[in-house]
């Protein structure tokens, strides 16, 4: 996997990079990283790559030329139009899906936009994919763009130590992780579940599918509509619906009681 970003900030995607699993894979030569400077692109001597904006407004924008100068530098080099991702809160919210998918490119362009945004014409012109990370804002497309190339590379294989482990966590088949303990068997007076020092592979399994659906109902219950289940499966969580249905039902009617009570001592008062 190739990741070429393009950003007026090339310093902050290589520190952010340049570290841990997505570092040692970038030194193995798993991962290539380059950083483009959009900067090296402005084709004026004062090297100024922004502008204001037409029918005026807040703020500034990136121009189009050193953008589009920028990414040309990047096609030209691997003589093919890679697929580039424009980060924006106006894209499609990111997925683990999307991730996988990602995944599988040679290259892959990121278009970090800062100030105000980018002119409209140069996006129109290079960008295959519009990607938001959540429905909140940021200041640029950096911090977005390094979310997602983390989560891509360790869908690349031979970047993680153990595989397996790609894609047995959190959202594989839309089910949260269940949780894990290490030494020692007792800390600040919790124990260590006993299912889980018992050797019994079969019964830790069991344990470990049953806390992913519970984690994940308690949760994140969007996730679970999704998630798939064997019948015996959803039964069992439609026993914990009507469990906290009940523990509900059991909290109100106390509630009720105890303000016919305050009404009862209000009016002897
Ligand atoms: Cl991709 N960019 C910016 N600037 N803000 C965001 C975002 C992206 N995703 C959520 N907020």
């Amino acid at each position: 996997m190739n990741f070429h970003v393009l950003t007026l900030f090339p310093e902050m995607i290589e520190n952010g990079m340049n570290t841990s699993i997505t570092g040692r894979a970038i030194g193995s030569g798993l991962l290539t990283l380059e950083a483009i400077n959009i900067r090296d692109f402005a084709y004026n001597k004062h090297n100024k790559v922004d502008d204001y904006t037409y029918g005026g407004g807040a703020g500034m924008l990136m121009q189009a030329e050193p953008v589009y100068l920028a990414y040309e530098s990047v096609e030209k080099r691997i003589g093919y139009r890679p697929r580039v991702v424009y980060l924006t809160p106006q894209g499609q919210v990111f997925h683990q899906s999307m991730a996988r998918e990602l995944a599988r490119e040679q290259d892959l362009v990121f278009l970090c936009g800062h100030y105000e945004g980018i002119d409209e014409r140069v996006l129109e012109e290079i960008v295959t994919d519009y990607v938001s990370i959540g429905d909140y804002v940021l200041t640029g497309g950096e911090l977005p763009a390094m979310v997602m190339m983390d989560s891509i590379s360790r869908m690349v294989p031979g970047v993680l130590n153990n595989q397996a482990s790609g894609e047995t966590e959190s959202f594989a088949g839309n089910l949260l992780e269940y949780p894990q303990y290490s030494r020692p068997e007792i800390w600040h007076g919790k124990k260590v579940p006993d299912v889980l020092l018992s050797g019994h592979h079969g019964n830790v399994e069991k344990w470990r599918r049953e806390q992913s659906i519970c984690r994940t109902f308690l949760r994140r219950p969007d996730l679970l509509k999704k998630a798939d289940l064997t019948n015996q499966e959803w039964n069992m969580v439609r026993q914990w619906k009507k469990q906290s249905k009940e523990r509900l039902k059991a909290q109100l009617s106390e509630q009720q009681e105890a303000m016919q009570k305050e009404r009862e001592t209000d009016e002897n008062s």
